[in-house]
């Protein structure tokens, strides 16, 4: 079995947990906060066998659009005022991780 750890743009993940559900995948959505851009973004635990993985990267992916999102002032840019990071990222689709789950356990 395997744990899905999946990082998704809030304007995403609506579509992306009825899809995930409607396949049959149970879910845990948790609000979460991007260190970088300090704005929020939606976490997906997604515990499933391991031969079900790719389908459930299949359809994050296919919901999860790249956007680019402005980087915010105080990291942009330095105290003598010179810019340290572009003005824009590009944010998603999504940033996923597997992991393998030593037991699974419902009492
Ligand atoms: P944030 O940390 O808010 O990052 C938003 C976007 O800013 C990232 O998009 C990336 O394009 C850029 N970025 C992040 N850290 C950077 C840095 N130190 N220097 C330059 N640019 C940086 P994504 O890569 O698509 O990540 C979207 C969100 O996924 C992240 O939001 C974070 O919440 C999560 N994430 C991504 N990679 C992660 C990792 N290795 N570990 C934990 N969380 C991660």
């Amino acid at each position: 079995m395997k744990l899905i750890v999946a990082i998704v743009n809030n304007d995403d993940a609506h579509s992306v947990n009825t899809n995930l559900s409607k396949s049959g995948f149970f879910v845990t959505k948790i609000a979460s906060t991007g260190g970088f851009l300090m704005s929020g973004n939606s976490t997906f635990l997604i515990g499933t066998q391991d031969e079900e993985v790719d389908h459930a990267i299949d359809i994050i992916g296919k919901y999860s659009r790249k956007r680019t999102q402005p980087t915010p002032v105080d990291i942009s840019y330095n105290s003598a005022g010179f810019g340290t990071f572009p003005a824009e990222v590009v944010v998603g689709g999504a940033t996923l991780f597997v992991l393998d789950v030593e037991k699974y356990v419902r009492v």
